[in-house]
């Protein structure tokens, strides 16, 4: 499951950056079907960005995903 998870991060990660930048987020959003305005994507990435560096790290991505879907990270 874990390495579906890194797998999953990687396909999101479309620049290879090695992190998730907000309109990489905002292309998965829209891929689960969520349309959000671009506040809104803003606000998601703010809060998951725990350290405030403008990226979200594998652990700040799976912590989101774990808050906002449960039961679909182990
Ligand atoms: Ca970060």
């Amino acid at each position: 499951m874990k390495m579906k998870f890194q797998a999953a991060f990687k396909a999101i990660d479309t620049n290879k950056s090695g992190f998730i930048e907000c309109n990489e987020l905002e292309a998965v959003l829209k891929t689960l079907g969520v349309t959000l305005s671009q506040e809104q994507v803003r606000s998601v990435f703010k809060a998951a960005d725990l350290n405030g560096d403008d990226k979200l790290s594998i652990e700040e991505y799976e912590k989101l995903v774990r808050k906002a879907m449960p039961g679909t990270v182990k």
